[in-house]
């Protein structure tokens, strides 16, 4: 059986069942007015009476001056388009070589006319935990959505998504398409921070959906990249304010398994073979890796093969080909999506008035190291595709190779939009690296995790990667089993684990000392549940009363 199955297709009896559980969770949200209010004040506190003048003269002008001529103002605040994919792995993508019959004119175009974030990376690499981080600006141990478990849902309170500070510059907001973590119907449905909404329950489903359309359940007809696709255009043309600036999630349900393409894309590349993976991550035996890894690839029958090998036969390509060349398929029409989305913003004359930012909210393995899904450190799970186009900043051919992250998009998005960063956010601004410009102080290491998912235990335990530019660790606290060390330079695979290599202890100790400092940086909690037991405590209390 199909594990994924118990995860995600519950019956729709104990779907309605819990959703009834969480319907009553009103989430309230305050903005943060006094913020400005006090930065006034302190203002006001440190300028002598001239300085004031000057400052309310300013504010005068410019309001009076903003009224007479809308069009400049408008120009100066740019429009967001956000493509989210879930689960397209970084390298495919016709640009990257990988699958040399794979076509995607329009995500190639983003990357030809704007810039590609080479080492981009996911903070944590599942669905929900990865949507709310690009939300927010935070760690999945910070927002709470540490796993995809139903019942949570970001502490928006405290950790307010981008959206929600555009609102309060003057956007227009819409989320159109997948979010994960809201399992909750009706007006419960909807995130706070978007002024239209359009999405589903969990996963969704590929073929006449159930959807929520700003708080109004039905079910729709036809494939749901083209459901989103149209509904993304029809709100840029008619149900958005035109004088405003707008912020637009396009944020799919495909390419995630069960990887079902549009019909029309059903034979495609059926006269092609997948390629070997580079580098032959499938020759992989777990040989000198951790026994979790060897566990995890028995899924729930792992009992019955005690005690667990030291290493696995090698196996034989191809690995999971049916399902991988499905992937692929599905891409066409987030491709085509795409393109129809350009060309509407073209013909409206915004196309570059507007930040188009692409990327997949995890990476996936397509046969590396045997596995399919995501969720580990490896690169093939935590790597995903990040191009943005804007070309009153980001020249052609852009090329970033710092490391950034999928917390670093809303600090860039507000950036952008002329609005300071807030306190909470963790991520940084790509703003700089964007325009070519070289950041002295970016960060040379990163952090990632995951967290046990209740629903598959053994997909792996609770671990955190370091990652520099070269090394690569991953520490998964457990007293008995070995760690990962993977030199990026020479084994690129990461099909050697020098965990155990004397001549590497030193960089150990160094890449263990940096994790310190990290988890000290973004104040890393290693209490999976922290979140979900204040979640389920005010349930409680509510239903008590
Ligand atoms: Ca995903
Ligand atoms: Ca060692």
């Amino acid at each position: 059986m199909d594990l994924f199955f118990l995860n995600y297709y519950l019956p729709e009896y104990l779907n309605n069942f819990l959703n009834r559980l969480t319907e009553n969770k009103t989430i309230k949200y305050e903005f943060n007015l006094s913020f400005g209010l006090n930065y006034f004040m302190s203002l006001m506190k440190k300028s002598n009476i001239i300085n004031l003048i000057s400052i309310l003269f300013l504010i005068v002008n410019s309001v009076t001056h903003a009224q007479s001529i809308p069009e400049q103002t408008k120009q100066k605040q740019p429009n967001f388009l956000f493509v989210l994919v879930d689960d397209q792995p970084f390298d495919a993508i016709g640009l990257s070589g990988r699958y040399p019959f794979l076509k995607t004119p329009n995500m190639d175009r983003l990357a030809k006319e704007g810039a590609n974030v080479e080492n981009f990376f996911v903070t944590q690499s599942i669905c929900s935990p990865s949507r709310a981080s690009f939300l927010t600006g935070t760690y999945p141990h910070m927002h709470g959505v540490n796993q995809n478990n139903r019942h949570v849902d970001p502490n928006w309170e405290e950790f307010a998504p981008y959206s929600i500070h555009l609102q309060e510059a003057g956007y227009q907001t819409a989320h159109i398409g997948k979010i994960h973590m809201a399992h909750t119907k009706g007006k419960n449905h909807i995130r706070p921070g978007f002024d239209y909404w359009f999405s589903f329950v969990g996963q969704g489903k590929y073929f006449d959906p159930p959807v929520n359309e700003n708080g109004e359940e039905y079910q729709e007809k036809g494939y749901m990249t083209d459901i989103l696709t149209k509904k993304a255009i029809t709100w840029l043309k008619e149900k958005r304010d035109p004088n405003k600036p707008f912020s637009l999630n396009l944020w799919h349900k495909a390419v995630h398994q069960p990887h079902l393409p549009a019909p029309r894309h059903a034979d495609l590349y059926n006269n092609e073979e997948l390629p070997l993976p580079p580098y032959d991550t499938h020759k992989e035996t777990f040989k000198g890796k951790p026994e979790w890894q060897r566990k995890k690839t028995y899924g729930f029958e792992w009992k019955n093969h005690l005690p667990i090998p030291s290493e696995l036969p090698e196996q034989e390509w191809p690995i999971n080909y049916d399902r991988n060349m499905q992937l692929l398929r599905c891409l066409a029409a987030i491709d085509e999506s795409l393109g129809r989305v350009l060309a509407i913003l073209e013909e409206m004359g915004e196309l570059d008035n507007t930040v188009i930012i692409y990327s997949s909210d995890n990476g996936y393995f397509m046969g590396e190291h045997t596995f399919l899904d995501k969720r580990l450190a490896y690169e093939n799970s935590m790597r995903v595709p990040m191009l943005v186009r804007y070309p009153k900043l980001i020249k052609q051919n852009t090329k970033v190779k710092e490391q950034c992250l999928n917390i670093d998009v809303a600090p860039t998005i507000l950036d952008l939009a002329g609005i300071d960063k807030p306190d909470y956010m963790q991520g940084e601004s790509m703003v700089n690296l964007l325009k070519g410009k070289k950041e002295k102080n970016w960060r040379k290491a990163i952090l990632f995790e995951y967290y046990l998912d209740t629903y598959w235990p053994y997909a792996g335990p609770n671990q955190i990667a370091v990652r520099t530019e070269r090394y690569k660790l991953v520490d998964a606290f457990l007293e008995n089993d070995i760690d990962e060390l993977y030199d990026l330079k020479t084994d690129p695979g990461e099909m050697n684990n020098l965990i155990n290599s004397p001549e590497y202890d030193k960089i150990e100790a160094e890449l263990r000392e940096k994790a310190v400092l990290l988890k000290k940086q973004y104040k890393y909690n290693p209490n999976r549940d922290w979140w979900l037991k204040q979640v389920m405590k005010s349930k409680r209390n509510k239903t008590n009363h």
